[in-house]
């Protein structure tokens, strides 16, 4: 039996507990061929794995991961090959991630997660903070009609207003700084809610390349610390429903829940083919 770790890494609200809902049902159902298979569950919540995968199937968002709810499953995958592999997926809440970049601080649970094993990294591809030009703020602030001495007022830099790459290339390089670094490792760049995103007709890669290149040029050039790849991924397939008291029911959400099998709503492409199977970056990730 091998023993792999990967980490799911990603800033809050960027797709990481929608992915395993999706990935738990995709493997305990086996409505379509996966490249691994389900074996046995290991260890962890399973009570949380059947919860976030039953509201998956519902077309029903996912409740945000609390820092006290982060939860640390390992399912055994097997591969045709008559070896089984063990996978340990922690499901921790972005806002753990946060606090590493915005604090310098992390929990040491979370910190004994990262010293090991290959990484998914989560990023909304249809939520992505871009960096703002100095112009652009002043000729969004004259269009406004916004008094010059309001618009001129200096806002005092905190953290959480680093763009979303900058926050990512600060989190991959405390990666590669003790007591995290373990040398080189897999990487897979996951680009969340890939149906809002596929209009623009770019592969994954071109995608990264345009909206993140700061995050790009960083994998780029640290090919000592970083063999990685990328994957634009659709895990709901569409817009799901939000659960808050008076929310409105959405007709795409409904036309998902008709589907007959719910693991047909996944996509996962690299831009040149398209499947829906989960389970090809891990895969990846493993060798
Ligand atoms: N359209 C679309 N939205 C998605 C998809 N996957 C995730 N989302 C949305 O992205 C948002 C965040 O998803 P979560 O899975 O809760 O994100 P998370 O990374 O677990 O967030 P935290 O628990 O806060 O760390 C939700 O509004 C999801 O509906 C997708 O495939 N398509
Ligand atoms: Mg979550």
């Amino acid at each position: 039996m091998t023993k792999r770790s990967i980490v799911v890494l990603g800033l809050p609200g960027s797709g990481k507990t929608t992915f395993l809902a999706a990935l738990w049902h995709l493997v305990f159902s086996r409505e379509t061929e996966t490249k691994l298979r389900f074996g046995s569950l290991k260890s962890g919540n399973l009570k949380h794995l059947n919860a976030i995968a039953a509201r998956w199937r519902n077309a029903q968002l996912q409740e945000r991961t609390l820092l006290s709810g982060n939860q640390f499953v390992s399912i055994n995958l097997v591969t045709d090959a008559p070896q089984a592999v063990t996978v340990t997926f922690p499901d921790i809440a972005g806002e753990s991630y946060r606090q590493m970049w915005e604090e310098r601080e992390c929990e040491k649970v979370v910190a004994d997660t990262l010293s090991q094993g290959s990484v998914l990294l989560f990023v909304h591809a249809d939520d992505i903070k871009r960096p703002l030009w100095i112009v652009d703020v002043a000729a969004m602030a004259r269009a406004l009609d916004l008094p010059a001495d309001e618009a001129a007022q200096p806002v005092p830099w905190k953290p959480s207003l680093a763009p979303t790459q900058v926050q990512l290339v600060g989190l991959l390089s405390l990666l590669g700084e003790a007591p995290l670094n373990i040398g080189p490792r897999r990487l897979v760049v996951m680009l969340s809610a890939w149906d809002k995103a596929k209009g623009e007709r770019l592969a994954p890669r071109e995608f990264l390349r345009a909206k993140l290149p700061l995050l790009s040029q960083y994998l780029n050039t640290n090919p000592k610390l970083w063999q990685w790849t990328v994957y634009g991924v659709s895990a709901q397939g569409g817009e799901y429903d939000d659960t808050q008291p008076g929310a409105q029911l959405k007709q795409e959400a409904q036309d998902l829940r008709a589907a007959d099998e719910p693991s047909r709503r996944i996509e996962l492409t690299d831009g040149v083919s398209t499947s829906h199977d989960l389970t090809v970056p891990l895969a990846w990730l493993m060798q």
